[in-house]
C-alpha cells in the first residue's frame, strides 16, 4: 500500500526532486562540510585582519569568565592563569622602546582579559575644568580601548555638576568618594605650637606650599590613606591621574596588565630631586624605621637609587608621583603600613612638609625587590613644569606623540634621577641621551 503511494507520488515528482531524494545523504554531508569549511575560513581570516594593538576588549567579568570557561578569578585561584602570559609583542613591526628592552619587559597582547584596576584622582570641585583635559588625555590615548573604572576622591562632597561632567567623559564606571575626616585633619599627636612655628619658618624660606595646611593634608592622604578607601577595595592596581597632567602619545597596550604580566609593583615616568627643606628629618626617620623593622627591608632593594653612600644619607631622588601605576597590594602590605605609621607618628608631614613622592619612592626603593620597579617609556607626559617625551623618533612616530623631544627632561644628569635609577638597577641607558640638545 505504502509502496504504491510512493510510486504514485514519485511519478508526480519532477526529475530533479527525485534526484535530490536519491542522493540526499551525500548532499547533506557535502553541505555540512561546506559550512565547516566556511567557518574555518572566517575564523582564520578574522584573526589575521584583527589589529592586535586594538583588539576589542570585553569589559564585564562575566564575559571574561565565559571566554576562559571559568568563573574563578586569578586572585581566587591564587596564581596567574596561563592566558595572562601572552607575551607576544603587539605587532610584528611594533617598535619596542630601548628602555623596555634593557628592562627586560614585554608588552601584553590585548586578549579581552582585563585586570582589576582603576584610575584614581584626588581633586577639588574647583579643579573640574582643568581635570576634564586630563581625563580626555587618558581616555583618548588609552582608556577608550579598555574602559577601566575611575575613582574620584575629595575632602568635600563632589557637586552634581562635577559628577555629571566627569561621568560623561569616562568610558568605564565612575565612583565618587568623600574622604573621612580622620584622614584629612590634624591628628591629636601633633603639637600645635611646634606646627605653627614650623610654618612661620617656612614662610621666611619661601618653600613652595611651605605654609599650606591643605597641601599637607593632601600629601599625607596620598601617602597613607587613599589606598584605604573602600572604593578601591576591588582593585589590584591603580594609576594616579592628577587634574593638571597631559599625555602626549598613544598607549599601545594595557598598562595595568603590563604590570601584572611583568610582575611589577611600582611604575613611574619621571624622576626628580626633592626640595631639601621640606624633608629635613625624613631620612633619619626612615633609618630609625629600618633599624626597628629590618624584616621589612627587601634583601634585593634599590638603596642605590635613593642614596649615594650606601644608606648614610638621602640623595633627594624620588619618582614624581603625579604619575604612578602601583600595585595596591604594595600599599596594603604590612611593610608599607608599618612604614607609613612610623613616619606619620613622627609628625614630619606637619612639622616639615613631607611630600608623598619621596615617601612613596623611598618605600618602593627599600621595601620592594628592585626588579619590581619599572620606568615607563613611550607615553609622553607633562605636569607643571617638567616634560617626558620619548627619546627615540621611531617610538614617537609609532605612538603618534605630539611632544617636542627638545623639551624632554627625563635624562638630564642634573636634578633629574632617571639615570640614577638605570645605574642602580644595572640597566643599559638609551643611546642618544648624551647628545647635547639644541638650546640646552
Ligand atoms: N580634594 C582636594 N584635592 C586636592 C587638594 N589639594 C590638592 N588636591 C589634588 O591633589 C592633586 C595634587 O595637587 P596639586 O595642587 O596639583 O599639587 P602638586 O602637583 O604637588 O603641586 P603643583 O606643582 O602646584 O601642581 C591634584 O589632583 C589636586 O586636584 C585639596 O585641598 N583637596
Ligand atoms: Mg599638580
Amino acid at each position: 500500500m505504502s509502496d504504491f503511494k510512493f510510486e504514485h507520488k514519485k511519478r508526480l515528482m519532477p526529475k530533479s526532486a527525485q534526484l535530490v531524494r536519491k542522493y540526499q545523504k551525500g548532499i547533506r554531508a557535502s553541505f555540512g562540510a561546506f559550512v565547516v569549511m566556511l567557518t574555518l575560513v572566517f575564523i582564520i581570516h578574522t584573526s589575521r585582519v584583527q589589529d592586535p594593538v586594538i583588539a576589542p576588549v570585553q569589559t564585564s567579568a562575566d564575559s571574561v569568565a565565559a571566554n576562559h570557561g571559568t568563573s574563578v578569578s586569578p586572585e581566587q585561584s591564587g596564581k596567574l592563569p596561563s592566558y595572562l602570559f601572552n607575551t607576544a609583542l603587539l605587532a610584528d613591526d611594533y617598535v619596542v622602546p630601548f628602555t623596555d628592552k634593557s628592562q627586560g619587559v614585554t608588552q601584553p597582547l590585548d586578549d579581552g582579559v582585563k585586570v582589576r584596576a582603576a584610575m584614581v584622582t584626588l581633586t577639588r570641585n574647583s579643579d573640574l575644568w582643568e581635570l576634564v583635559k586630563s581625563i580626555r588625555h587618558v581616555e583618548d590615548r588609552f582608556n577608550h580601548r579598555y574602559h577601566y573604572d575611575w575613582v574620584f576622591l575629595n575632602d568635600k562632597p563632589f557637586t552634581e555638576e562635577f559628577k555629571k561632567v566627569t561621568s560623561a567623559l569616562v568610558s568605564g564606571k565612575t565612583k565618587y568618594g568623600l574622604i573621612p575626616e580622620e584622614h584629612w585633619s590634624i591628628p591629636d599627636f601633633i603639637d600645635m605650637d611646634k606646627f605653627d612655628k614650623a610654618r612661620k619658618a617656612f614662610a621666611e624660606e619661601d618653600v613652595p606650599y611651605g605654609t599650606s595646611i591643605p597641601y599637607r593634608h593632601m600629601c599625607r592622604y596620598q601617602s597613607g590613606f587613599f589606598w584605604q578607601s573602600e572604593l578601591l577595595d576591588e582593585y589590584e592596581y591603580y594609576w594616579r591621574v592628577d587634574h593638571d597632567i597631559t599625555l602626549f602619545c598613544d598607549i599601545q597596550y594595557d598598562l595595568f596588565k603590563f604590570m601584572k604580566v611583568n610582575n611589577k609593583k611600582y611604575g613611574f615616568i619621571l624622576s626628580v630631586s626633592e626640595y631639601e627643606a621640606t624633608i629635613r628629618s625624613l631620612w633619619s626617620t626612615v633609618k630609625n624605621f629600618a633599624a626597628k623593622f629590618p624584616k621589612f627591608i627587601d634583601g634585593n632593594n634599590l638603596m642605590n637609587f635613593v642614596s649615594n653612600d650606601g644608606g648614610e644619607s638621602y640623595n633627594m631622588c624620588h619618582f614624581w608621583s603625579n604619575f604612578e601605576i602601583v600595585s595596591l597590594d604594595f600599599y596594603r602590605s604590612d611593610a608599607y603600613r608599618a612604614y607609613f605609621d612610623f613616619l606619620d607618628k613622627s609628625g614630619g608631614f606637619f612639622y616639615e612638609r613631607w611630600g608623598d613622592a619621596p615617601v612613596h619612592s623611598i618605600a618602593a626603593a627599600l621595601l620592594l625587590d628592585k626588579k619590581e620597579l619599572h620606568f615607563f617609556d613611550g607615553l609622553g607626559f607633562h605636569h607643571p613644569n617638567f616634560f617626558s617625551c620619548p627619546i627615540e623618533e621611531s617610538v614617537r612616530l609609532q605612538n603618534k606623540c605630539i611632544c617636542d623631544p627638545e623639551v624632554d627632561d627625563t635624562w638630564h644628569d642634573y636634578y633629574f634621577c632617571t639615570r640614577q635609577f638605570f645605574d642602580a638597577e644595572g640597566y643599559k641607558k638609551p643611546y642618544g641621551i648624551d647628545i647635547p640638545k639644541l638650546g640646552h
